[in-house]
């Protein structure tokens, strides 16, 4: 293949000058380099395995992982934390389309990332010839992502980097895909010339400043507002605009609720929060802020019941996608650009005397929150064994609390749900979970990114359910030697371990995994940590020592099977039959 490719060489090579050339892999290792883009996550193999050899060699950091799904969602994760694409590399169709889940992921969450993909040969893939791993990549990511662009000469290598980047990050991030045909890599050129072809992005996610007038409406809104919220979602997280967020909450002094990803943004035990008043505040308020949260399944689409009656909200969204406004209920006052501008713009016009929300508000919020809070503290308390969800996160609320800069990483049903709500957040960006889609398996690749691009230690809180999507992944973690603690609550099975197969058949019940599984002893095999926890003082001294030690532990936390909830909190979005079997 490289021979073929050499043969369509740009430029003739006289073997007779001296000519400085440079090809295809340095190229575009260069240009990743050169727009600070420095770690690659991917599984190597043809045609792109000299490809991470190269980057390593050039003082990229390449992090191999077991399947290419989670080296997509690290890579989604990395761009999530920094602002800037993650990078995922994978080979051509099976590995292209085991990162396409990971591609899809990162653009329904508004992270940037980049899935690079080696590809076979155009001219055999376009005659359908049957090439090796033959696929039209290009074609099938391009309704999955935000942009994708394939380079076939080595000299717009430059050019493709630079527009990836640039779709990736500008206005509502997302995932790109670039489709790098087998042949573009052994390409030769002249290095004088290649070197010139690569650019530096300037400002590649501009500012974009909301109109003054829709800043006055927006103005006008909200002080009118009696009881008015604020909505953090994940979008703020990512603005990395934290004081001027904060700013906004506290002079305004409206109660706020923090989207899953957004705890933190602001510590939750900050006095405005109304995270413990969730239902209340959802349906009281007359005006709602959104920040960087999107009206979708999560907000129940901004109606209904939750709502409180129809007609008696008015929105503000800040959100830096216009087409994103009125796509569930109408927007009063769109404000669109982003967060950082747009915030900034209202705290000028709210200016030094802005009047604090009517009293009779703060104080309905706040008694329902304290009287929510009683009765939190109250179930955290008992603590029972076997463990239940409540005993196990009341030893893992108070590690975080303890440790506010550890990274979280959290998915399953009830053990998302719960850990969700029960364990408080203190900084910006330290969670991370199942996103807009409520996947499984974003757990092992988002904790090898969130260790790497950090250097913070990482704590996972799993479902064994989720776990088991990425489980391969902890030989990664031990390879790199992450400090990344998991602990997986395991109550045999998906929601709860007590299903039983009705027809008495030897099939259990789909929802149940073999009983009292030591995954324990599967970080044993990778050379890892493993504990087998039934306590919660065994859990808790378990994490504690991982968080100390540094080192890759998994603990398998023992979960009474009856104590979890069909789909955790959403069982209501499960369609019934209405039609009775015998
Ligand atoms: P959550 O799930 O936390 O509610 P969503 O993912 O639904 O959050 O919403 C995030 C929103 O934030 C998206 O609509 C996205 O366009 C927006 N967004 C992302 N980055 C910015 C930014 N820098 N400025 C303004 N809006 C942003
Ligand atoms: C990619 C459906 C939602 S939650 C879940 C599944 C399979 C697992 C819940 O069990 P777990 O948690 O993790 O043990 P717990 O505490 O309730 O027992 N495939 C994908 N994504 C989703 N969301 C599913 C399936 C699902
Ligand atoms: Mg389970």
């Amino acid at each position: 293949m490289v021979a073929d490719a050499q043969v369509q060489n740009d430029i003739a090579v006289d073997s007779s000058e001296e000519q400085d050339l440079t090809d295809g892999f340095h190229l575009l290792i260069e240009a990743l380099q050169l727009n600070g883009l420095h770690t690659i996550y991917g599984v190597p193999g043809i045609p792109i395995t000299d490809l991470g050899r190269m980057a390593q060699a050039q003082g990229m950091r390449v992090i191999s992982f077991r399947h290419e799904q989670h080296a997509g969602n690290a890579a989604a994760v990395a761009g999530y934390l920094t602002g800037k694409p993650g990078l995922c590399l994978t080979v051509s169709a099976p590995g292209f389309l085991n990162g396409l889940t990971a591609l899809a992921n990162a653009t329904t969450n508004c992270f940037p990332m980049i899935l690079i993909s080696g590809s076979s040969e155009r001219e055999i893939v376009d005659l359908q010839q049957g090439d090796y791993e033959e696929m039209d990549q290009l074609a099938i990511a391009k309704p999955l992502c935000k942009a994708a662009f394939r380079v076939l000469n080595a000299r717009d290598i430059g050019i493709g980097v630079a527009r990836a980047i640039r779709a990736a990050v500008s206005g509502r991030p997302g995932g790109v895909y670039l489709d790098l045909p087998a042949a573009l890599f052994g390409q030769v050129m002249d290095a004088k010339e290649g070197a010139a072809s690569l650019l530096k992005v300037i400002d590649p996610a501009p500012r974009q400043l909301p109109a003054p007038e829709s800043v006055e409406r927006a103005l006008g809104v909200l002080r009118g507002a009696k009881r008015p919220l604020i909505i953090l979602g994940k979008g703020a997280a990512y603005a990395q605009a934290d004081d001027i967020v904060r700013d906004l909450v506290e002079r305004s002094g409206i109660p706020y609720l923090p989207m899953s990803m957004a705890k933190g943004l602001l510590p939750d035990d900050h006095p405005q929060s109304a995270g413990a008043a969730r239902s209340l505040v959802l349906k009281e308020a007359d005006v709602v802020v959104m920040v960087g949260a999107r009206l979708n399944w999560l907000l129940s689409h901004g109606k209904g019941k939750s709502w409180g009656a129809p007609g008696s909200k008015k929105f503000i969204q800040i959100d830096i996608e216009p087409g994103e406004m009125d796509s569930n209920v109408e927007i009063a006052a769109p404000l669109v650009g982003d967060i950082a501008s747009c915030a900034a713009a209202l705290l000028e016009g709210m200016g030094d005397n802005w009047a604090a929300p009517p009293a009779e508000w703060l104080a309905m919020v706040e008694e329902k929150r304290s009287v929510n809070l009683a009765k939190m503290a109250q179930k955290l308390g008992a603590d029972t064994t076997p463990m239940d969800y409540h005993s196990a996160l009341a030893a893992l609320r108070l590690v975080v609390k303890d440790n506010p800069d550890i990274m979280l990483v959290n998915e399953g049903a009830n053990t998302l749900d719960f850990a969700r709500s029960i364990i408080d957040m203190f900084e910006p960006r330290k969670r991370i979970d199942v996103g807009t889609w409520g996947i499984m398996g974003i757990g092992m690749g988002a904790a090898v990114a969130a260790a790497i691009e950090t250097g913070n230690r990482v704590l996972c809180i799993e479902g064994d359910s989720a776990f088991g999507f990425s489980g391969m992944e902890i030989e990664t973690i031990c390879r790199y030697n992450l400090p990344v603690c998991i602990v997986i609550f395991n109550n045999n099975g998906i929601y709860r371990g007590t299903d039983v197969n009705p027809t008495g058949n030897e099939d259990v019940a789909p929802t149940v995994f073999v009983k009292g599984i030591r995954y324990d002893r599967m970080m044993e095999a990778f050379g890892g940590i493993g504990v087998h926890a039934t306590s919660r003082d065994g859990l808790d001294a378990a994490v504690r020592a991982a968080l100390e030690s540094g080192k890759p532990t998994l603990i398998n936390a023992v979960i009474d099977e009856a104590s979890g909830t069909e789909s955790g909190r959403i069982g209501n979005l499960n369609p019934q039959s209405v039609v009775k079997k015998k």
